[in-house]
């Protein structure tokens, strides 16, 4: 089993209902356990300025699966969460990213890994600084990244524990 950690984000209809019900079906794939989950955070958009706020939040599993067949099984819950894109870095209902793989550096076009933007991203780092506070990413810890981000406009909802579930 390995450790991988996602990223997920919406700002089309109910995105927290979207989210929790892609992390229910993730988990009740064969060869994923969903281990921990973030709060969600309202974040500012990223890319395409003039739509709407997003919500985001970050997720560690573990999985037997490889690199690849947990982008499609992410892909699959997207599609099920009648993901609609039209615009590159435009709305969109949900989102799923694989941000880390335990043990795996690739730059394969379909999966960077680790994700070759996330130190950047804000919406990225604050919620995943919860889960894997311990984790190194391009030799510094992620709440490192995380407290040298300007996060200044994200807010971090009051959610219960297992908001997901
Ligand atoms: O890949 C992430 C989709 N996305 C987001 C997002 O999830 N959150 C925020 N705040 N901005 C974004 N821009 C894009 S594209």
């Amino acid at each position: 089993m390995s450790r991988a950690w996602l990223g997920l984000g919406g700002n089309i209809g109910d995105v927290e209902a979207a989210m929790a019900s892609a992390l229910r079906r993730l988990d009740a794939e064969d060869g994923i356990a969903v281990t921990a989950v973030s709060a969600l955070y309202k974040t500012p958009p990223w890319g395409v300025t003039d739509q709407p706020w997003f919500l985001n939040c970050c997720a560690e599993i573990e999985t037997s699966l490889s690199p690849q067949n947990l982008l499609k099984a992410c892909q699959a819950a997207e599609h099920a969460g009648k993901r609609e894109r039209k615009i590159r870095w435009g709305p969109r209902t949900i989102d799923i990213d694989v941000l880390m793989f335990e043990g795996v550096e690739s730059d394969d076009k379909a999966l960077t890994l680790p994700h070759p933007r996330m130190h950047e991203r804000a919406f990225v780092l604050l919620p995943l600084a919860e889960i894997a506070a311990g984790e190194v990413l391009r030799g510094r810890l992620i709440t490192e990244w995380a407290a040298a981000i300007d996060g200044e406009d994200v807010e971090r909802l009051v959610v219960e524990a297992a908001w997901w579930r």
